[in-house]
């Protein structure tokens, strides 16, 4: 499995960070200015975030562009003094949803219903795997909600599946751990604050509006949080860990703040 974006800044990620801040020193410094960098995404992670399409001519710049505008967008979307996240009408729902993964589409490898298992680890009383008919059988709850990724785009989604406040109740879940974390058929990782995983806009999400998910967007089972960015919301889940050690994940590990929401 190819890995799409990092490839690039990888290989000589010293020499594509200085470039991009020598380049767009204003853009930087203007952005570092608003303040809004400072201790949610760092200034390391914006270079690695414009790295990502240092490929092409100019798209450094709109990248960066991008995550200024971006930034403003989270604000708007995410902070909210009740803490919960907008939702939108059932017109606004993009079909399909737009896809992104740290490889290419046509590298998705779909899981099969059939041999799949979700298995349970950790801070957890019943850790029995789940299947794919005992998740369907469980009470299904829907959200229609925005899925903002850090590269700047977005898109309305309608998620259905399995609130994962209720989820964790059911597997006898320690629900004063600090963390989950989840593991990836293809080998992407994730980690959320126990916080977020008890709010009522998280979802172990099974359907999209009103059909299974489809393969490139995490079939059997991905989270949908509305409270997080796109990177924090794993795809084609094969485990779930309740701990109090602070858990990494994929893009984190690579510096993407851990947070990554509200
Ligand atoms: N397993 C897995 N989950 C993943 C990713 C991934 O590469 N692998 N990418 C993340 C990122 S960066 C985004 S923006 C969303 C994309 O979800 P979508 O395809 O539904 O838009 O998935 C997230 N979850
Ligand atoms: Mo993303």
């Amino acid at each position: 499995m190819s890995i799409k974006r990092l490839g690039s800044i990888f290989r000589r990620p010293m020499t594509v960070g200085q470039a991009v801040m020598d380049d767009n020193r204003k853009l930087v410094q203007d952005i570092e200015r608003r303040g809004f960098l400072r201790g949610t995404l760092s200034l390391g992670s914006l270079v690695m975030l414009t790295g990502c399409d240092a490929g092409h001519e100019g798209s450094v710049q709109s990248a960066l562009r991008a995550v200024s505008e971006f930034n403003d967008a989270v604000q708007a979307a995410l902070f909210r003094p009740d803490h919960l996240a907008p939702t939108y009408a059932p017109e606004d729902v993009a079909i399909p949803p737009r896809f992104n993964a740290f490889f290419p589409r046509d590298e998705v490898r779909p899981v099969a219903a059939s041999t799949w298992k979700l298995d349970l680890a950790g801070r957890v009383s019943n850790k029995t795997p789940w299947t794919v008919d005992r998740i369907w059988a469980e009470p299904h709850s829907e959200m229609i909600i925005k899925h903002i990724c850090v590269e700047g785009w977005d898109y309305v989604g309608q998620w259905s599946g399995v609130p994962l406040r209720r989820f964790l109740e059911a597997v006898g879940a320690d629900t004063r751990a600090r963390y989950v974390a989840f593991k990836c058929a293809d080998d992407y990782t994730g980690s959320i604050d126990m916080a977020t995983a008890l709010h009522p806009q998280t979802l172990l999400a099974t359907h999209y509006a009103g059909k299974p998910l489809e393969d490139p967007f995490g079939f059997p089972l991905r989270l949908r949080t509305a409270t997080k960015l796109g990177y924090k919301n794993p795809k084609w889940i094969t485990a779930i860990e309740v701990t109090n050690d602070k858990p990494g994940g994929f893009w984190e590990d690579r510096g993407f703040n851990w947070f990554g929401g509200i």
